[in-house]
C-alpha cells in the first residue's frame, strides 16, 4: 500500500465501478443441465481434440453454475463494486428462436445470481450475447450470416432478458466484441462456428465476405435491441444500454515513415472504427470508415436508411475491451481479398528493434501500457463518449505450472500485479486529463476456459485447480493488489 504513486491518489470519481468480468461459456459448466440447449461452443467442444490446445471442453469449466454463491462471497472479499457476467442464450431459450419456449430453470439460475450479487452490494452488469449462438439457429439458417432471420430471434431473446431481469439489471451490454466474434469465428476459424477459407481445419467459409456480414448483423441486432429497450423498458426500469467493442492499439513500425503512420491509423480504423464510426462517429452520414469501404468495396455491407437511424446513437456509452498493442508496417502490394487489418504487416518489434512488451502465455498478448494510454485518448478524441472499460487483463508466462501447497496458499504473481499497475496508472492519468472513464472490469475474476486455448491460458486473479472435482479456487496476490490500488485511486 505504501508505494502507490501519490500523484494518482483520488484520481477516479467516487462513483467509479470496478470489479471483474466473465462469460457464461467460460465459467458456468453444466452445459446440458436443467434444460439448457446446445450452443455453437458446446458443438465446438465435441471436436476439442483438434480444436482446443489442451483438448479440453466447456462441459465443466469452473462449475460456477453450482458454485456461484461461493464466487459472489469471494468477490465481496476482493472488494469489488460491480461484476460483469453474461447470460447463456441456450439456458434461457434452449432452441434460441423467437417462437421457441423459454426455460424457466435457466431464468431461475440468473435470478439467484443477480439476487446474490445485490444482497452483497455488488452492481451487476449483464452481457446479453457473449458469443454463444444457439446451435439450432446455426443449423436452421446459418446464424449470424443470416441477418433477416437472426435479428428477430436475437430481439426476442433480448426482450426476455429485459422482461425478466431488467427490474434489477441497470447496466446492459448487448454484444461482447462483435469484431473478435466475426474475425475469429468467420475468418481465422479458430473460434466457433469455425468458418474460414484460409484455415485448413475449417470445411466451409468465405473469409473475403463472411466476417463483414456477421459484423453487420451484430451491429443491426444491437441497434434493434437498444431501440426496444429504450421504447419499452427504459422509461420504467431506468437502466442504460451499450455495446462492448474490442480493439488493440496499432503503433507505426517506423514512426518517421508517413506510410507506416498511415498504416497504423488505417489498422486502428479497421479494428476499432469498423463498429465505433457507425455507432458514435461525428460524420453525419452513417457508414463504415472510408478506408474500409475503399479496400473492401461492396463486400462490406451497406446500411439501409432504417439501420442508419437505429445504429447511430444507439449505444449510450463506449464499452471498451482492450489488452495489448502491435507495431504495423505498410505493404506496397495490394490487399488480398482475405485481408482483415488494412493491409499491414503485424510485428512484435519496431524499426529500432524495440519490443512491444514482455511475452505472456497468450500468443497475441504482451504487456503494453504505453499503447493502452494512447488508445484511451484516441477513442476519447474521436468519439467523445464516456468510457466503460469492460475488459482488460493478462496471462503470465509459465503460471500454468504452479501448484498450491495449502488451502490458503497465495500465488505471488508479480507479472499480473505489474501489468495492472501500469494499465491502471494510465486510466488514472487519462481520467485526470479529462477523459471520462466510468468503470474498470478486469478479465478475469478467476482462471477459466479460454476458448480454443482451453485451460492453458490463466487470466484470473483467482487460481483454479481444474484437476480437482470441486474446481478449488486460490487467491492470487493480484486480487489483494487490486483492492488496495482502487482504494488508493477512487475518491472517498
Ligand atoms: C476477449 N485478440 O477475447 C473476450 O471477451 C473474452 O471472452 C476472452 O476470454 C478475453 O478477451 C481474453 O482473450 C479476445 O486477439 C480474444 O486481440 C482475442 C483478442 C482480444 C480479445
Amino acid at each position: 500500500v505504501a508505494d502507490f504513486d501519490p500523484a494518482i491518489k483520488g484520481a477516479l470519481p467516487s462513483d467509479f465501478q470496478w470489479g471483474y468480468a466473465t462469460a457464461a461459456t467460460q465459467i458456468e459448466g453444466s452445459w446440458d443441465v436443467d434444460g439448457k440447449g446446445v450452443s455453437i461452443w458446446d458443438k465446438f467442444s465435441q471436436e476439442a481434440d483438434i480444436r482446443v490446445d489442451d483438448k479440453s471442453t466447456c462441459k465443466d469449466t469452473c462449475r460456477s453454475y453450482d458454485l456461484f454463491k461461493e464466487d459472489v462471497a469471494r468477490m465481496k472479499a476482493y472488494g469489488v463494486t460491480g461484476y460483469r457476467f453474461s447470460f447463456s442464450w441456450t439456458r434461457i431459450i434452449p432452441l434460441g428462436g423467437k417462437d421457441d419456449p423459454i426455460n424457466e430453470a435457466g431464468i431461475e439460475f440468473y435470478n439467484k445470481l443477480i439476487d446474490e450479487l445485490l444482497a452483497n452490494g455488488i452492481t451487476p452488469f449483464g452481457t446479453i450475447f457473449h458469443w454463444d449462438t444457439p446451435q439450432t439457429l446455426e443449423d436452421r439458417y446459418g446464424g449470424f450470416l443470416n441477418k433477416e432471420q437472426m435479428v428477430p430471434d436475437f430481439l426476442r431473446y433480448a426482450r426476455v432478458c429485459f422482461e425478466r431481469f431488467g427490474d434489477r439489471i441497470k447496466n446492459w451490454i448487448t454484444v461482447n466484441e462483435p469484431g473478435v466474434f466475426s474475425l475469429a469465428g468467420y475468418a481465422g476459424g479458430a473460434h466457433a462456428p469455425c468458418r474460414s477459407s484460409i484455415n485448413e481445419k475449417c470445411k466451409e467459409g468465405d473469409t473475403s465476405r463472411e466476417p463483414w456480414l456477421v459484423g453487420h448483423t451484430l451491429l443491426v441486432a444491437h441497434g434493434y435491441a437498444c431501440d426496444l429497450y429504450k421504447r419499452e423498458f427504459q422509461p420504467t426500469q431506468k437502466g442504460s444500454i451499450m455495446i462492448t467493442l474490442s480493439g488493440n492499439w496499432s503503433e507505426p513500425w517506423d514512426a518517421a515513415d508517413p506510410k507506416d503512420i498511415e498504416a497504423a491509423e488505417r489498422s486502428n480504423q479497421f479494428e476499432i472504427a469498423w463498429f465505433a464510426d457507425p455507432l458514435y462517429g461525428k460524420n453525419p452520414e452513417v457508414d463504415y470508415p472510408a478506408c474500409m469501404r475503399e479496400q473492401l468495396g461492396d463486400r462490406l455491407p451497406h446500411f439501409t436508411e432504417e439501420e442508419k437511424k437505429l445504429i447511430r446513437g444507439s449505444s449510450e456509452y463506449y464499452g471498451m475491451n482492450s489488452y495489448t498493442s502491435f507495431y504495423k508496417r505498410h505493404r506496397d502490394t495490394p490487399a488480398p481479398p482475405e485481408d482483415l487489418k488494412g493491409n499491414v504487416d503485424i510485428l512484435d518489434n519496431n524499426k529500432q528493434g524495440q519490443s512491444r512488451g514482455p511475452e505472456t502465455d497468450t500468443v497475441w498478448l504482451r504487456s503494453t501500457p504505453w499503447g493502452w494510454g494512447k488508445l484511451l485518448r484516441w477513442i476519447w478524441k474521436r468519439y467523445e463518449m464516456p468510457i466503460y472499460i469492460t475488459e482488460n487483463g493478462t496471462t503470465a508466462k509459465g503460471e500454468h505450472g504452479w501448484k498450491p501447497q495449502s488451502a490458503d496458499d497465495v500465488l505471488e504473481d508479480p507479472f499480473r500485479v505489474e501489468f495492472y499497475k501500469g494499465y491502471l496508472t494510465e486510466v488514472a492519468t487519462a481520467s485526470q486529463e479529462g477523459v471520462i472513464i466510468k468503470s474498470f472490469f478486469a478479465w478475469s475474476f478467476m482462471d477459466n476456459w479460454e476458448w480454443s486455448n482451453g485451460f492453458t491460458n490463466r487470466f484470473g486473479v483467482t487460481w483454479v485447480d481444474f484437476a480437482s472435482a470441486e474446481k478449488k479456487r486460490y487467491a492470487k496476490r493480484s486480487a489483494y493488489f487490486m483492492k488496495d490500488f482502487f482504494n488508493h485511486m477512487i475518491r472517498k
